[in-house]
């Protein structure tokens, strides 16, 4: 279990609560992985305030032997599992969305994955769930991603209560 790998979970259809718990329990399940931390969940705005449900966020760290792409694979079928059908239009509505934020220490890239993602710097969806778990953590470049966290509106990111 050599890598600490930070995944975030987002979903805004099909009992989205529900499915990104058990999602968080599947990951858990993975071979050569286990959960080491899971954020609360997040109710919040679809980004770019496209016309579509509210999503539900969490962010998990695990540790895993699982190589990047390897990892990628897996989570990619978790998502196919969930009915999560991909027709090459971006950001539509999903049931399950599983994005590997940051590998360990890691910059790498491939057809499948990139690692740090994208959007991590700018979606506060993906940051305060992050920062919930790993306040103290840095990028690959040494940047604290309480940095990026101060930079972006925390509007339409709101803590869910337990259920
Ligand atoms: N994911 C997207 C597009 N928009 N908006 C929110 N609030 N949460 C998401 O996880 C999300 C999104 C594409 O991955
Ligand atoms: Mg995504
Ligand atoms: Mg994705």
């Amino acid at each position: 279990m050599n890598e600490l790998c930070y995944i975030a979970l987002g979903s805004n259809m099909n009992n989205p609560q529900e499915r990104v718990l058990t999602a968080v329990k599947q990951i858990d399940q993975l071979p050569s992985t286990i959960l080491m931390m899971s954020s609360s969940l997040y109710k919040t705005k679809p980004m770019d305030n496209k016309p579509q449900e509210n999503y539900i966020n969490a962010v998990v760290a695990i540790k895993t032997s699982l190589k990047p792409d390897e990892l990628m694979q897996a989570l990619l079928a978790l998502e196919t599992a969930h009915g999560r059908v991909r027709n090459g239009e971006k950001n539509q509505s999903r049931p399950l969305d599983l994005d590997i934020l940051l590998y360990g220490n890691q910059v790498y890239q491939s057809a499948l994955v990139t690692v740090p993602h994208h959007g991590l710097k700018q979606r506060a969806f993906v940051l305060v769930p992050l920062y919930e778990i790993a306040p103290t953590l840095c990028l690959p470049d040494n940047t604290p991603i309480k940095k990026y966290l101060d930079e972006v509106s925390q509007e339409g990111v709101m803590h869910c209560e337990a259920a």
